[in-house]
């Protein structure tokens, strides 16, 4: 048994409308399983403790200073779900978070560490997952936010600053293996038909592919495609490196190589948030303040996944996303890719949004912070884009498809087209079979990826006279 400090971390008689009318604590809403033999107040109560003032015993050190900083628990439902966890809903005092000697900005690093750190480890529970929080507006007014958005990347491409429209994508395919002169083709062939590449997260600077070889012949690419078009394109570079003068060093590379096309301003930078933790989103956020800020996520799942009763549900990986200052994250495909998600997350992409979005606990106000664009990508194509939006509502985001562009059977400039034809498809509110009568990229795609119209539009052979 560990000590139970119920008595000095809950306090059930606290009112949660009083504590966000008051603006003066962050609220977490936790889902919990305590251990055998261990009670589901004590256990929250701990975590509570262990999350701001206190451990496992009582220290002599304790002054009544410390004790009004102690984060409570203030709301306990045993039974909330089927699998034997239950919920709790802590307040955490806005004093507990750590700010910079810098400029005064709070830090999601200490805050990670606070909320979802130590208690992570701790023997009197089996299972514990944050699934929520909210942040008042004393501390989202003091995180960075994004500075770049959709809105400057559709400017770019010559449309409206807002409600721009579906930015089709890829992710040069294969991932890994290409060497510069295939890479810098397989840009130009998608650019032909599409908006926006990126790196796949694991392209780097290696050895058969330098960086300092293939970027250069990327923007020939890119000259060639933006002059053959006549249309705008975007390529976001991934930077990610463990050290942050490294990172420095190739976005600054990567900027200088653009500008000698006076494309400076068509660069994303790609981070893998997840593995470099925030300090490489924020060296990027604070470095290269005017450059899209692509986050991508790859390992998230080591926390996120629904398969675990641990970690944190994507929502908040999302809130810390946006309060850092990401441009774009990848928000999954909402159980329309290949990767694990559902139809109800697009509370994903609203949180990014939106000025307020209701959570799975909390409503979050956002205080004029500028939006995160979700990016959509994983296992993606032209026929799984219809339904896709139809289940988000709307088209406002970037979309990569590597398979759903290189797979298609007749070129990636086509399988491009067939992304934006999707889009047009769902925009005009056509029936997919009968707008492949009238559109050929889209149709052939059809012919590409056979197991999914198989499954999605069955019967679509007769319908469209194909025949295997
Ligand atoms: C996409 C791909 C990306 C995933 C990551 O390739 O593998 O890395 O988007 O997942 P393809 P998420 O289009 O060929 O599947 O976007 O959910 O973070």
């Amino acid at each position: 048994m560990s000590l139970d400090q119920s008595n000095r971390y809950s306090d059930l008689s606290l009112n949660e409308a009083d504590l966000i009318a008051g603006g003066k604590h962050f609220l977490v809403a936790y889902k919990l399983k305590p251990a055998a033999g261990h009670g589901f107040l004590e256990v929250a109560s701990h975590i509570a403790a262990e999350s701001s003032t206190g451990t496992n015993v009582e220290v002599c050190t304790t002054d009544d200073f410390t004790k009004g900083v102690d984060c409570l628990v203030y709301d306990i439902d045993e039974t909330a779900f089927d699998d034997g966890f239950g919920l709790f809903r802590a307040a955490y005092p806005i004093e507990l978070f750590d700010i910079n000697i810098t400029d005064g900005n709070y830090m999601i690093s200490q805050m990670y560490s606070l909320i979802l750190g130590n208690n992570q480890g701790m023997g009197d529970h089996v299972g514990l997952r944050m699934l929520d929080f909210m942040v008042p507006q004393a501390m989202v007014e003091k995180f960075d936010g994004p500075n770049v958005g959709i809105s400057d990347l559709w400017k770019i491409l010559g449309r409206p600053e807002t409600n721009g429209g579906y930015i089709s994508g890829t992710i040069i395919k294969p991932k890994l293996g290409l060497r510069p002169d295939p890479f810098a083709k397989a840009a130009y062939q998608f650019w032909l038909g599409g908006d926006f590449i990126k790196n796949d997260e694991p392209q780097g600077n290696q050895s058969f592919c330098p960086m300092k070889i293939v970027i250069p012949k990327v923007v020939e690419s890119m000259d060639r495609a933006q002059q053959e078009t006549g249309e705008a394109k975007l390529f976001s570079a991934n930077i990610t490196a463990d050290c942050y003068r490294e990172l420095i060093a190739r976005g600054n590379f990567v900027l200088d190589a653009f500008e000698k096309i006076g494309s400076r301003n068509h660069v994303a930078f790609l981070v893998d948030g997840f593995v470099t933790g925030v300090h490489g989103v924020t060296t990027c956020r604070r470095e290269f303040p005017d450059t899209f800020l692509h986050y991508h996520r790859a390992g998230h799942g080591a926390v996120t996944s629904y398969k675990s009763p641990m970690g944190m549900d994507p929502l908040c990986f999302m809130k810390f996303a946006r309060l850092m200052g990401a441009s774009g994250i990848h928000t999954g495909t909402m159980g329309y890719g290949k990767m694990e998600g559902h139809s109800n997350e697009t509370v994903l992409a609203y949180m990014l949004e939106r000025e307020e979005c209701m959570g799975h606990y909390f409503n979050q106000k956002w205080y004029g912070m500028k939006p995160t664009c979700p990016i959509i990508s994983g296992g993606m194509n032209a026929l799984r884009l219809p339904g896709f939006f139809e289940n988000l509502g709307h088209g406002n985001i970037i979309n990569t498809c590597g398979g759903g562009a290189y797979g298609h059977i007749d070129s990636p400039a086509a399988g491009a087209k067939s992304l934006s034809q999707a889009y047009e498809c769902w925009t005009s509110g056509s029936d997919p079979i009968e707008y492949a009568k009238t559109h050929n990229e889209f149709a052939r795609a059809f012919e590409s990826f056979p197991h999914d119209s198989d499954k999605i539009f069955p019967g679509w052979r007769d319908n469209l006279g194909v025949h295997a």
